[in-house]
C-alpha cells in the first residue's frame, strides 16, 4: 500500500467514524464503537499496528499519517463522549428538580379555626373566669320562647325588628340567642350568670354587615343590686379584652322590648377607621353590643322575683366583633368559608363544652 492508498483508507475510516458517532446516544455503545475503530483489531488500530511491517523508506511517513489520524478521530470520540456526558447530567439534573427523594416530604396545608369560632373561645374564657357558665339553645326555636316570653307579644310592632324565618310547624328559627335568657331563668331560676353563644336567623338582604345566618353571644347576669354601670363596665373589659387594643366605643339608647332601659354599645369601624364605609354603611360606627336591664315582665316569665332581684342582658354581635378584631370588611367572606379569612388555632386551644338548656 502506497501513501495515496492509506491516506484513501484513513478518509473512509474516518468518514464512516463522523457518520457512526452521529447515531449514538449511549456512553456504552460510544465505547465498543470506539474499540471497533482504535482498538488492536478496529479499523484504524490495524493501519497503526502496521506500522512497524512498513518498509522503512515508508515507516516515518506511514507512522505520522496513521498517528495523525489517530488523533483526529481520538478527538472526534471525546468530543461526541463530552456532550452526551453533559446532557446526561443535565437529564439528571432535571430528574432531581422533578423529585428528590431526600427533601423532606411535602406537608398538606392544616385547616384552622374560624374566626367566629375563635373569639367564642376567647369570650367563653373570658365569661368563665367572671363566674358565668356556657349554655345553648335550640335553633329551631318556639314562637313562644323567640318572642311572647321576650315581651313580644304577636301584635307587637317589635316583632318587624327581627324578619323571621318561619318552619311548617310552627316553630321559628330563632332570630337572636335572647330565648336562652328564659330558657335558663326557668331552669337554674336565681341568681343567674350564663352567656350562650350561637347561631341566629333572619330574613334580611345580604349585604357588607347582614347575613341571613349569623352568631351572637346572649348573656344574663340576674342578682342582688345589678345596675347599668355594672353592664357598661363589663362591656368594656369584655370588648378591650377581645380585642386587644383599644378601641372607641360609644354608649347610646336602644329599644328592645325585653329590656327597660335599653342601650347599644357601638365600636369605631375598624375597617375604615371611622372614616365611612361599606361595612359601617359610612357611618363610622358598627352596633357591636345591644344590651339593658331585663324587663320585670321577662323575669317574671322565667319564675324571678322581681323584688329582689335586678338583671342585665346582653346580645353581642359575634360575627361583628370578629370581622372588627380581624379586620374583614365583608361578613360574606366569613359566611362563605373563604380560607383567606382563617386564623391560627394554637392561640385558643379549644372550645368550652356547652351544656344544652
Ligand atoms: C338582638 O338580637 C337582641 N336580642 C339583643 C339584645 C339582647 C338586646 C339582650 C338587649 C338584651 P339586634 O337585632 O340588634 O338585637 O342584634 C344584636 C347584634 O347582632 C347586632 O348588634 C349585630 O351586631 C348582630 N346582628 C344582627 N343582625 C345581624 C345580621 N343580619 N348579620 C350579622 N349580624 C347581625
Amino acid at each position: 500500500m502506497d501513501i495515496d492508498q492509506l491516506n484513501e483508507q484513513i478518509a473512509r475510516i474516518e468518514a464512516q467514524v463522523g457518520l457512526d458517532l452521529a447515531g449514538v446516544e449511549q456512553v456504552d455503545a460510544l465505547r465498543s464503537l470506539e474499540t471497533t475503530v482504535l482498538g488492536k483489531k478496529g479499523s484504524l488500530g490495524v493501519l497503526i499496528g502496521g506500522v512497524k511491517d512498513c518498509p522503512p523508506e515508508q515507516r516515518k511517513a506511514f507512522g505520522q499519517t496513521v498517528n495523525q489520524a489517530k488523533t483526529r478521530v481520538k478527538t472526534l470520540f471525546d468530543s461526541r463522549l463530552g456532550k452526551l456526558q453533559s446532557s446526561v447530567s443535565e437529564a439528571e439534573t432535571k430528574a432531581e428538580t422533578v423529585f428528590d427523594p431526600t427533601l423532606p416530604g411535602k406537608c398538606k396545608e392544616m385547616g384552622s379555626v374560624h374566626p367566629v369560632t375563635s373569639v367564642q373561645w376567647e369570650i367563653e374564657r373570658i365569661f368563665e373566669r367572671l363566674g358565668f357558665t356556657v349554655e345553648a339553645g335550640p335553633e329551631m326555636e318556639s314562637e313562644y320562647n323567640n318572642f311572647e316570653a321576650l315581651n313580644i307579644p304577636a301584635t307587637h310592632p317589635a316583632r318587624d325588628m327581627q324578619d323571621t324565618f318561619w318552619l311548617d310547624n310552627g316553630k321559628v328559627l330563632r332570630t337572636h340567642t335572647s330565648p336562652v335568657q328564659f330558657r335558663a331563668m326557668k331552669k337554674f331560676g336565681a341568681p343567674l350568670r350564663i352567656i350562650a353563644p350561637g347561631r341566629c336567623f333572619r330574613y334580611e338582604t345580604i349585604d357588607a354587615s347582614h347575613e341571613n345566618t349569623f352568631h351572637q353571644v346572649e348573656g344574663l347576669m340576674i342578682d342582688r343590686d345589678i345596675s347599668i354601670p355594672n353592664l357598661i363596665a363589663m362591656s368594656r373589659m369584655l370588648l378591650r379584652e377581645v380585642m386587644e387594643r383599644d378601641v372607641e366605643l360609644r354608649v347610646r339608647p336602644g329599644y328592645f322590648p325585653f329590656v327597660e332601659p335599653g342601650i347599644e354599645i357601638d365600636m369605631n369601624c375598624q375597617i375604615c377607621g371611622g372614616q365611612g364605609c361599606p361595612t359601617c354603611k359610612q357611618s363610622g360606627w358598627v352596633e357591636i353590643l345591644p344590651a339593658g336591664m331585663v324587663h320585670p315582665n321577662v323575669l317574671e316569665a322565667g319564675g324571678v322575683d322581681t323584688e329582689e332581684y335586678t338583671g342585665f342582658a346582653f346580645g353581642l354581635g359575634l360575627t361583628r366583633l370578629a370581622m372588627m378584631k380581624f379586620g374583614i370588611g365583608d361578613i360574606r367572606i366569613l359566611n362563605g368559608g373563604d380560607l383567606r379569612a382563617m386564623v391560627s388555632p394554637e392561640r385558643l386551644g379549644g372550645p368550652i363544652l356547652k351544656d344544652k338548656v
